[in-house]
């Protein structure tokens, strides 16, 4: 059997690429698969070719996670983009992406953009926030889509992977995209009218790019709150910098537990001040737990 990738999926349209052949295929279910699931771009699968156009699907690999927005199954890496300025860095935004995905199984990957807007002072502000990530254990880049900074290596890291971009609005999320892919994002309705007047659900595709490389057409979140995904007592071991210390209580939510050493890496400054506060914001803890921690 030959293996493919879902790239492409629009109402009852499933195209599929087939690396070996290099071609994208109509993908055409048996009843069987359909049974059992329904198909999402970003699945593997497996099947027979029929001829120049069609591809039977025979079999979707099992899926190691699935978004729902946008509808992408496997998908490797978030990239969450923030600028430091034009739009301000947004860090509370930031961290609940990053507790989000990292909920999903998904790997993020942090890319500040528009470094061409940035004067030396300013510069030095960001290395040290990317200083706060990179030391908590996240991958971050530092690129300008506009003039081309950094778009190579942030293509080289993201090859033989499927991903989506996430972050608010004006960040730079389209012009990155179109930078590594020469598509444009897609900036559509979650559902817009047929011609018959009904509303559809409207597709969603991957577009290829360097090696092995796919992207999501559709943006992921541009706000969020990570509780409306999970409970807050799941959000701590998603603070990848946390999960370094262990406290008296191994379910200690680092607020008003004795003996936290979570509250004592921050009050040490091992820990960001800044995450450490995010954190709280997220759990709708008390800020006032902030004092003789973080002055
Ligand atoms: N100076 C500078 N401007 C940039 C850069 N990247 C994008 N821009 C500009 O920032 C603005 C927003 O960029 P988009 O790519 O549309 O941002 P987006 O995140 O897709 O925005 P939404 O579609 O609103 O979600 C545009 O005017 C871009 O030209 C960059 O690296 N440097
Ligand atoms: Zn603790």
């Amino acid at each position: 059997m030959e293996k493919g990738i879902v790239i492409d999926r629009e109402a009852k349209y499933i195209g599929v690429y087939i690396p070996a052949r290099n071609k994208i295929f109509t993908g055409i279910p048996r009843k069987k698969v359909l049974k059992k699931t329904k198909i999402y771009a970003g699945d593997y699968v497996l099947g027979e070719i029929l001829d120049n156009e069609n591809f039977s699907i025979e079999e979707i690999e099992t899926r190691k996670n699935l978004l729902k927005r946008p509808s992408v199954a496997n998908v490797d890496n978030a990239i969450i983009v923030q600028a430091f300025k034009m739009p301000p860095f947004d860090s509370l935004l930031l961290d609940n992406l990053l507790v989000v995905y990292e909920y999903f199984a998904v790997e993020p990957v942090i890319v500040f953009n528009k470094v061409d807007l940035l004067n030396q002072k300013e510069k030095n502000q960001l290395e040290n926030i990317v200083n706060i990530y990179k030391d908590a254990g996240y991958k971050v880049h530092k690129i300008s889509a506009l003039n081309n900074e950094g778009i190579e290596d942030l293509t080289k890291y993201l090859k033989n992977s499927i991903s989506i971009v996430a972050g608010q609005s004006g960040v730079g999320k389209s012009s990155i995209v179109s930078k590594l892919t020469g598509k444009q994002l897609e900036t559509k309705e979650v559902s817009k009218k047929t011609e018959r007047g009904r509303h559809t659900t409207t597709g969603v595709r991957l577009y290829k790019f360097g090696e092995n490389s796919f992207i999501a057409d559709t943006p992921g979140f541009s706000k969020i709150d990570a509780l409306t995904f999970m409970d807050k007592r799941e959000v701590p071991k998603y603070f990848r910098e946390f999960s370094r210390y262990s406290c008296k209580f191994p379910d200690c939510m680092h607020t008003v537990e004795p003996d936290c050493k979570v509250k004592k890496a921050v009050k040490n400054k091992e820990i960001s001040c800044n995450r450490y506060k995010n954190y709280l914001k997220i759990i709708n803890a008390d800020l006032g737990l902030l004092s003789g921690i973080c002055d």
